[in-house]
């Protein structure tokens, strides 16, 4: 549960909030910064940038950077967009200054070095893939060289099928026997297999987003509690 800043954060607090993320500093004792790197990987154009607008604008209030996003004159990303965003986290009486650096990896083949260079030192990953029923194979293929690169480290990662507003996306049905998930909506931790969104329009953006942090968090701290 991530609240920003805006005063009461009033959208989030209704949801209650276990993990009690706040953009405040609350009164607990600042115990240890954090930082965690979240990187959103998928094919070129799926829109991960768009994501990455999308959360700049709604983590305002929390942002530490203006952040920066580099375009190739064709405006599609060569190299990375980056932004950080800090919050605080109480748990268990302890707070925590969390600092998260996003960064979008550019989808286009000739930079496969900068995409690995990019997944380096991630903490959690949103695969970002196009609801496009023709671009399948890159969702697939983007998929594989995603998996080949985090299979042994064991990072928390979250699906996001984007542009669902298409005319003819294709069904979540068919997108997750492609990618060969399980075709249950939810993980039994409340996650969702695949997360629906469009960007374009911010829906679910952030959602998909908490939902990645929540995982982190617990990954971080399930060998130190
Ligand atoms: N229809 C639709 N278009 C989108 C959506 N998200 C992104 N786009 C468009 O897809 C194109 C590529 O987006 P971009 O974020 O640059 O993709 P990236 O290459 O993954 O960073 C742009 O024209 C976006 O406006 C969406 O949810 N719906
Ligand atoms: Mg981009």
């Amino acid at each position: 549960m991530i609240v920003d800043s805006k005063e009461n954060g009033k959208e989030e607090q209704k949801n209650g909030g276990e993990l009690g993320l706040s953009g405040k500093s609350g009164s607990n004792a600042l115990k240890e910064v954090l930082q965690f790197k979240i990187v959103y990987w998928g094919p070129g154009e799926s829109g991960k940038t768009t994501n990455y607008f999308r959360l700049r604008e709604k983590f305002d209030a929390v942002k530490l950077n203006a952040g920066y996003s580099i375009e190739t004159t064709d405006g599609r990303t060569l190299w990375q967009d980056s932004v950080r965003l800090s919050f605080y986290l109480n748990l268990a009486k302890v707070k925590y200054n969390v600092i998260t650096q996003i960064v979008t990896a550019t989808g286009q083949e000739r930079f496969l070095s900068t995409r690995e260079y990019v997944l380096d030192g991630a903490d959690g990953v949103v695969f970002v893939a196009d609801s496009d029923p023709d671009k399948m194979e890159q969702n697939k293929r983007s998929f594989r060289e995603l998996t080949s690169f985090t299979q042994d480290q064991q990072i928390p990662y979250v699906i996001q099928l984007n542009k669902r507003d298409l005319e003819n996306p294709i069904s979540i049905e068919d997108f997750k026997k492609g990618l060969g998930l399980p075709q249950s909506e939810e993980y039994e931790d409340g996650s969702l297999v695949v997360y629906p969104t469009v960007a374009l329009q911010g829906e679910s953006v952030r959602r998909c987003f908490e939902d990645l942090m929540i995982q982190v968090i617990f990954n971080f701290f399930k060998d130190k509690l």
